[in-house]
């Protein structure tokens, strides 16, 4: 059998909320829906629970603390007042939950805000590795910690570790707002298991990772190829603890006096939840169709939430003015049309208000799931009631029945209102009956049983990349057009390997790249960081253009012979870096001459000691006047001479087909290493790149492909293409 696996949850606030005053510390449970999911599901597993207490705490108050949790420990992460305002309030709180919710006017952008972000999500991370043994399942919880998983997957590179994210993942032309989505997705990509709410979240974050980041996704399977892991992306829609829910509304006393029928509205004081357009709904109601005056009440009751942070606060009056305005407007002597509370309730009392409200007016503007909709089901234990619920919450994607109803559209809210309100009693039960049995099947324990089975197996690897890949991202492409194909040699063609006398490509490889060089409609050249003498000499084939040194010696059919003008001025210069940098007398260290420039190499020295190599090299590089650039264990040296890989593709391009090229030829570009990125910048929006590789370090390639034998597919599938001109 398995180690015991324990589960180690991490979330912004821990399920009890501190608050200092003067009279000394209270103790609170948090609200909030995360909390009612995750709450009873850690009471039944055990494990520990990471997270903000929501104070500071004193030596020995967090013994205290962890005594309120039943069954599970507790570990506060301490965060300092200017975390809060910029990590909780600012980041968080004004950037990604306005924007995760597709309100751009609400988010705010502050690099300052990002950076603390990143600094508390590492702090997080380290708790949480901290509490966790090396076995455990480390699961993250929501949108305060997009970027633990990356801290924590540094710490524990072979670590299980999940995320679910509560609110909705937003579609790409919402989600590319934001400065820092590379991290981001980096960040969820980190884990093993991804969880949203629906699969259209799921969609859009495929969408996403696959066009900002470039990486292979399986939209059938949910995977996404992330370097040598592969992640699984997935829906598992949220449930309620719904016995116990449905037993609190058998219990209670009755909740609600008088003969009118009640419209409830119950949620967290957020602009996410549409309140004040639901409360323009229910004046539009009492505007036209008269006949409910006096007959209906609007109940609705807010529970305070992120009161610090100024958007709530406005919310905050512009809700007191509304309400004022209605009730002015149409109250009577006997009658007041919306009764409006500005607190949480205790459950059962919440149970016993949703058993006899006739109607629940659910009604977000975007919300990721909404469990308010399906406690009002679970609690309809009598009379049956009528849910209207928002299309735009994460609930509405199962929950058909329901009067699925647009906030924004007050007109249509309205007219759901009356026919909720006059709705005959069988559709009412029919609708009902389907709801709650569908939310009785699909509880909180088995939302957990599923994403706990799921993140705990072993992950299956994503198919390998095929020709069909191929086909999907270039057919179109290069379809009627010829080819121009340029391709880096190591770590692109041939393995890295410790010694550069030692690489080459494997005999496959060099078959696919001689079948694509013998094609008529297709161009072939090697660029490398290696002499023109030793690329050409690594690749043996005739008939391909090489292009040497980053680009200062090229030769190949179609272009003249060409040494870049500058390079003899620097020959010299570079022969004495070469003698400075041997005197970094560290085992394993040793220089490549290239001629104008060269390479230090460190591959073969103990790892501990790579980066004060890599240190002394750049530093003696830059101080004799060459450009350091870093390469996979390497630092190269290049001379001063404005020229990179991207300039030379571009001038073998106007050799071979003259200035008008891109109107004949079609180019690619495949390459690993640091200084392809000159290329891929060179050809953005004009040629399809590729960078081989994990999406660790950003590039300005289009795509990733995993490896070597990624590329060799890709040379195959160019290959065994009809002819196209
Ligand atoms: P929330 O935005 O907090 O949750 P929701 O899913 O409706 O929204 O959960 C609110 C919870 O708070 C419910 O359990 C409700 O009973 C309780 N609550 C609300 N008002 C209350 C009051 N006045 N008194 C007492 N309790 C009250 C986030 C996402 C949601 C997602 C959940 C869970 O925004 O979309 O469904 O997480 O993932």
């Amino acid at each position: 059998p398995a180690m015991q696996q324990r589960l180690v949850v991490v979330s912004n606030r821990l399920p009890i909320t501190v608050r200092r005053s003067s009279t000394g510390l209270r103790v609170e449970r948090s609200s909030g829906g995360l909390v009612a999911a995750m709450g009873p599901a850690m009471e039944q597993l055990g494990g520990v629970w990471v997270g903000w207490p929501g104070a500071r705490l004193k030596p020995g108050e967090e013994r205290a603390l962890s005594e309120q949790a039943q069954g599970y420990a507790l570990a506060s992460v301490d965060l300092r007042d200017s975390h809060v305002r910029r990590y909780y309030r600012g980041l968080s709180n004004r950037t990604i939950w306005p924007l995760f919710h597709s309100l751009l006017d609400r988010t705010d952008l502050d690099r300052r805000n990002w950076e603390t972000y990143e600094a508390v999500n590492r702090l997080f991370a380290e708790v949480a590795n901290e509490v966790a043994g090396p076995d455990d399942l480390i699961w993250i919880h929501d949108y305060h910690l997009l970027r633990c998983a990356d801290h924590l997957r540094e710490l524990r590179p072979g670590g299980r570790i999940a995320f679910f994210l509560h609110i909705p993942f937003p579609p790409f032309d919402v989600y590319r707002v934001m400065p820092w989505y590379r991290e981001v997705l980096r960040g969820l990509l980190a884990s093993d298991v991804v969880g949203f709410h629906s699969s259209g979240y799921v969609t859009n974050f495929l969408d996403c990772v696959e066009r900002l980041l470039g990486v292979r996704v399986d939209r059938q399977t949910g995977q996404v190829e992330h370097g040598r892991r592969t992640v699984e992306a997935g829906a598992f829609p949220l449930g309620i603890d719904y016995a116990p829910f449905a037993q609190l509304a058998e219990q209670g006393p009755r909740a609600l006096e008088g003969r009118e029928q009640v419209v409830l509205g119950v949620d967290r004081l957020d602009y996410t939840k549409g309140i004040p357009e639901r409360i323009r709904a229910f004046e539009r109601l009492l505007e036209v169709h008269r006949a409910h005056r006096g007959q209906v009440v609007l109940l609705q009751i807010a529970v305070p939430s992120r009161t610090k942070v100024t958007e709530y606060q406005s919310l905050k009056r512009e809700i007191d003015e509304l309400v004022g305005r209605v009730n002015g407007r149409f109250g009577t002597s006997y009658w007041t049309p919306i009764r409006y509370l500005y607190r949480s309730i205790p459950q059962a009392r919440l149970a016993a208000l949703y058993r006899d409200a006739s109607v629940a007016l659910v009604t977000p503007l975007r919300d990721g799931m909404n469990l308010v909709a399906k406690e009002y089901v679970a609690c309809q234990v009598d009379e049956p009631g009528v849910l209207i619920l928002s299309r735009l919450a994460g609930a509405a994607e199962t929950m058909h029945e329901a009067l699925l109803v647009n906030p924004y559209n007050i007109d249509s809210v309205a007219d759901a209102l009356h026919r909720a309100l006059t709705m005959p009693r069988e559709e009412r039960q029919a609708r009902l009956l389907a709801l709650q049995r569908r939310e009785r099947r699909h509880d909180v324990h088995q939302w957990l049983r599923g994403f706990l089975a799921s993140a705990s197996s072993p992950r299956d690897a994503l198919r390998p990349v095929g020709s069909g890949d191929f086909e999907a991202w270039l057919g179109a492409f290069l379809a009627g057009w010829n080819g121009a194909l340029f391709l880096d040699f190591d770590g692109t063609l041939a393995d890295l390997v410790d010694h550069p006398d030692a690489a080459a490509m494997r005999p496959e490889m060099r078959a696919a790249l001689a079948r694509c060089a013998a094609r008529e409609d297709l161009d072939v050249g090697i660029v490398s960081g290696r002499s023109l003498e030793s690329i050409r000499k690594r690749v043996g084939l005739e008939d391909l253009i090489y292009v040497g040194n980053h680009g200062l010696e090229m030769a190949g059919p179609g272009i003249a012979s060409f040494v870049h003008p500058d390079t003899r001025h620097f020959e010299a210069r570079a022969g004495e870096i070469a003698r400075a940098l041997a005197e970094i007398d560290v085992p394993g260290v040793w220089v490549e001459e290239k001629g104008v420039s060269l390479t230090l190499h460190y591959r073969e020295c103990p790892p501990e000691r790579h980066d004060e190599v890599a240190k002394r090299g750049r530093e003696i590089i830059a101080r004799m006047g060459f450009q350091p650039r870093g390469a996979h264990c390497a630092v190269e040296a290049r001379p001063p001479i404005g020229w990179d890989k991207g300039q030379a593709v571009l001038y073998v391009l106007r050799e071979l087909h003259g200035p008008g090229w891109s109107e004949v030829i079609r180019v690619i570009y495949v390459g690993d290493d640091e200084t392809d990125e000159d290329a891929f910048q060179a050809l953005s929006g004009l040629g399809a790149t590729f960078r081989v590789g994990d999406a660790s370090r950003p590039t300005r390639a289009r795509r990733r492909l995993s490896g070597v034998d990624a590329v060799r597919v890709l040379l195959e599938w160019l290959a065994d293409r009809p002819r196209q001109t």
